[in-house]
């Protein structure tokens, strides 16, 4: 059942503070709110196959979107954020909410209030204040983050009963109101992630596998610093692959040696061999979609391989699928860029076992894997072949760092 609670002390308090301050600024003061935070995630292997119904391998991060709320006897909704560049935004709980302007923050709002509306009919609001501190549109899914910690709190507020499973499918669906085809995965990280744990994620119906992290296995994020946002220039390169990845699968099941029984990807990579697979594809299709399919097929294989190398304690074989992986999105799926490809190659150079772009690409992060001696030294490298010379906003932190295998969301238990 939904949801679990975290106490108050997991919850750093000067942003706690912070938090209640402005909370009391807007509202008058902070009686019977309430806390829900939401982790963003880095998918360690297994990009572009979640909205194919093929498997990904996150974890849940240290960065999280939380909100302070408290619950209205109305139908609206009234958030602030703790950072500035994010206005107010309010609105009304319904089944049609009309967007903002596009790529404003106020729509992953509107996906929540909107999708939950929906499942759970009419709904009474928020008052709340936002504070996260997962970088944006970074590839570690901040929108999602946002998305859950929105969702989660009208969960609270209004008393649903669910689960965080249900929630997650319901979340990741609700996400698709700012734009992008996008798949599952990260609403269900977010809601499901777990301390010292990575998830094989599988979909139609959600499953999730936890793995554990071994203690001195150590991913290091990576910030391009080129921006990706999916609201944005990158929703039609992401919207292009969805496209691509389903007229690839119609032409390469119209393929007379393709058994007629199969349905999507998750058959196909489920009756045929990765083999048999891309024999026939390299008969039944021409690039682009050809290389489409290839990254689909070949991806979902390297989560499956990967996850056995986690669980048998294997750092090398998990770093070489991570660079085939990084490889196969650069050259097959083509959503690298030259500062991504720089980070994986800085990363390996100095010592990582491996390293891969993470998320949708184009932008965004890397992530690279590193046991304990050679975390320091990968860092280093980061830090001077890369950052050095670049100018960014807010600390280096905010752009490298090791990401740590982190629990879900949750109510976090506030003292009265
Ligand atoms: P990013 O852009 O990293 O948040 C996106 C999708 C995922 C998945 C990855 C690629 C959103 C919210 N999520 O993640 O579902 O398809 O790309 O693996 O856009």
């Amino acid at each position: 059942m939904y949801p679990p609670t975290t106490p108050e002390q997991h919850f750093a308090s000067p942003r706690l503070r912070a938090l209640r301050a402005e909370f009391v600024r807007h509202f008058g003061d902070s009686a019977g709110t309430r806390l829900v935070r939401a982790p963003g995630r880095v998918n360690l292997i297994g990009d572009h196959t979640d909205y194919n119904g093929l498997p990904v391998f996150p974890m849940a991060i240290q960065r999280d979107m939380a909100i302070l709320f408290r619950l209205r006897f109305d139908g609206e909704i009234r958030l602030h954020n703790t950072d500035p560049h994010f206005a107010p935004r309010r609105f009304h709980l319904g089944p049609e909410i009309a967007p903002e302007a596009q790529g404003d923050w106020g729509n992953y709002l509107r996906a929540a209030g909107q999708a939950i509306f929906r499942a759970h009919g009419s709904l009474l609001g928020i008052d709340g204040v936002v504070s996260g501190d997962v970088p944006v549109a970074s590839g570690l899914s901040s929108s999602s983050a946002l998305v859950v910690a929105c969702g989660l709190a009208l969960v609270v507020a209004n008393d649903i009963k669910t689960s965080s499973e249900e929630l997650a499918v319901l979340l990741a669906e609700g996400e698709r109101y700012v734009g992008a085809e996008i798949g599952g995965m990260d609403q269900a990280i977010s809601l499901g992630g777990q301390r010292n744990a990575a998830f094989r994620i599988d979909f139609n119906p959600l499953r999730l596998q936890r793995t554990p992290v071994p203690p001195d296995w150590t991913f290091i994020v990576a910030s391009s610093l080129v921006r990706a946002p999916k609201s944005g220039s990158a929703r039609n390169v992401y919207n292009a692959r969805t496209r691509e990845c389903r007229e690839a699968l119609d032409a390469f099941l119209d393929h007379p040696k393709v058994p007629g029984e199969i349905d999507g990807y998750e058959a196909l990579v489920g009756t045929l061999s990765l083999g048999e697979i891309l024999a026939v594809a390299v008969q039944a299709l021409q690039n682009p979609l050809l290389k489409r399919l290839r990254h689909t097929v070949t991806e979902a294989a390297r989560v499956a391989d990967a996850r056995a190398a986690m669980l048998r304690d294997d750092p090398e074989t998990f770093g070489q699928l991570m660079t085939s992986s990084h490889r196969s999105l650069r050259d097959d799926y083509d959503v690298s860029c030259p500062e991504l490809d720089e980070l994986v190659e800085i990363s390996l150079d100095s010592g990582a076992y491996g390293a891969r772009l993470t998320g949708a690409g184009l932008g965004g992060c890397a992530v690279a894997l590193c046991r304990s001696d050679s975390v320091e030294p990968v860092l280093a490298a980061l830090r001077r072949h890369y950052y050095e010379g670049r100018t960014y906003e807010g600390a280096l932190d905010d752009h490298l760092l090791a990401a740590q295998p982190s629990d879900g969301a949750s109510l976090v238990e506030l003292e009265p």
